[in-house]
C-alpha cells in the first residue's frame, strides 16, 4: 500500500515538476498617472525538478489606451539584456522578447525568477496582461509544455460609506420605506432608493471632482461606493435624489484614508447650514423638490397637483413619499416644506 502511494506521488511530481514551464503576470491595482514595472515570472526551468531552457519567446498583449509602453528593464542576471531581442509597440499593444542561449546550450533558471520587467505609464482604466504567445525549448529544441497565468491592471480604489435618511421615505424611527411603483417595491431587496453622490471641491463648490449616480441606498439608510484612490483631497459630500433637496456635508471631508465614512443621520448639523429636518432624533434630507431646482415651492406643488388629479402612479419624482401613488399626502409633504421656505443651502 505504501509502495503504491509513493508511486502515485512520483508520477505526480513527474507531471507537475518535470514537464512544464509556468509563466505568470501579476494582477495589480494602480493609481492613474503612475509608472508601473510589471514583472514577468517563470518557474519550471530549473535543473532542480524542471527543464532547463535553450530558447524563449514571450509575447504579451496589453490595452494601449490604458497602458503606455516605455521599455523593458532589469533582466534576470543569468539572461542579460544583451542576450535578448525585444520590442514593444503602443500601436499594436504588444511586447515581444526573444532569448537564445548564446552557446546553444541550456540554462537552468531558478523557480520564481523574474525574467524582466515591462515598464508602462498607467493612464487609468483596466487592461488585461495576456500571454498571446509563448515558446520555451529544451536541450533538443523541442517545445516544453507551458502554463500561462495572465494578469491585469485595474484602478486602485477606496470605499465611501454613507448613512443617509430621506424625509420622504423615512418611517419615523430607524428605516426607510422602499420606493414603490405600480407593481410593488421598485428596486427590490433591501434597496429603498437610488441616490446620486457627488464629491465637490473644498475650495470651489461648483467644481464636481467625482460623481456616482444610481447608488443604492438601503432601507437602513446606508450606501457604499467604490471610488478611485486618487481622490485624496478634502471634498464636500453631496446627496441628491429624485425629489430631495440637494444636501451637502457640513464641512469638506478628508479622503486621505482608504475608507471614508460620513453619517448624515445623527444630527442636522451634519449638513451644511444644518439644512436637514430632525424626525424623532434622526436627521433627514428634506423632501419635496420634485423638479430638482433647489427649492420646495409652488412649482413643485403644481406638477404634483396635476398628477394627483389624474391619479398618477409609478416611480416618478412627484411621488414625494415613495408609495407609488401621487395624491394628497405628497401635496401635504410639499406644502409643509414650502411653507418653511426650504431650499438648498450650499457652500
Ligand atoms: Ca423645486
Ligand atoms: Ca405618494
Amino acid at each position: 500500500m505504501k509502495r503504491f502511494s509513493l508511486s502515485i506521488l512520483f508520477i505526480a511530481v513527474a507531471i507537475l515538476g518535470y514537464s512544464q514551464i509556468n509563466v505568470s503576470l501579476p494582477t495589480i491595482t494602480a493609481v492613474a498617472g503612475t509608472n508601473l514595472s510589471i514583472p514577468v515570472s517563470i518557474s519550471g526551468a530549473s535543473d532542480q525538478g524542471g527543464t532547463p531552457i535553450s530558447a524563449a519567446d514571450v509575447r504579451i498583449n496589453f490595452n494601449s489606451s490604458v497602458l503606455t509602453y516605455t521599455g523593458i528593464s532589469n533582466f534576470y542576471s543569468g539572461m542579460p539584456a544583451s542576450q535578448w531581442v525585444y520590442s514593444g509597440s503602443n500601436t499594436t499593444g504588444l511586447v515581444s522578447a526573444n532569448w537564445l542561449e548564446p552557446n546553444l546550450l541550456t540554462l537552468s533558471v531558478p523557480d520564481n525568477t523574474i525574467l524582466y520587467y515591462i515598464n508602462f505609464t498607467y493612464n487609468g482604466g483596466t487592461s488585461p496582461l495576456t500571454f498571446s504567445f509563448t515558446e520555451f525549448t529544451d536541450v533538443n529544441y523541442n517545445l516544453i509544455s507551458t502554463v500561462k497565468v495572465d494578469g491585469s491592471v485595474s484602478p486602485d480604489s477606496k470605499t465611501l460609506n454613507l448613512n443617509v435618511f430621506l424625509q420622504g421615505l423615512f418611517d419615523g424611527s430607524a428605516s426607510l420605506n422602499p420606493s414603490q411603483d405600480e407593481s410593488g417595491s421598485h428596486f427590490g431587496g433591501n434597496v429603498a432608493e437610488q441616490i446620486t453622490v457627488e464629491l465637490h471641491s473644498s475650495s470651489s463648490y461648483s467644481t464636481i471632482e467625482y460623481s456616482a449616480s444610481n447608488v443604492d441606498l438601503s432601507t437602513s439608510g446606508t450606501a457604499s461606493l467604490t471610488i478611485p484612490s486618487n481622490l485624496n483631497g478634502s471634498y464636500f459630500i453631496t446627496i441628491k435624489s429624485r425629489n430631495s433637496i440637494e444636501t451637502t456635508s457640513a464641512t469638506a471631508i478628508s479622503f486621505a484614508g482608504s475608507s471614508i465614512a460620513y453619517d448624515f443621520t445623527d444630527g442636522i448639523e451634519k449638513a451644511f447650514g444644518s439644512n436637514m429636518v430632525d424626525i424623532n432624533g434622526k436627521s433627514c434630507v428634506f423632501a419635496g423638490d420634485a423638479n430638482n431646482d433647489g427649492l420646495v415651492d409652488s412649482s413643485d406643488m403644481i406638477s404634483v397637483d396635476n398628477l394627483a388629479s389624474a391619479f398618477g402612479t409609478g416611480y416618478i419624482p412627484e411621488d414625494i413619499n415613495g408609495d407609488g401613488l401621487i395624491d394628497s399626502t405628497d401635496m401635504i409633504a410639499i406644502d409643509n416644506n414650502a411653507t418653511s421656505f426650504i431650499s438648498s443651502i450650499l457652500p
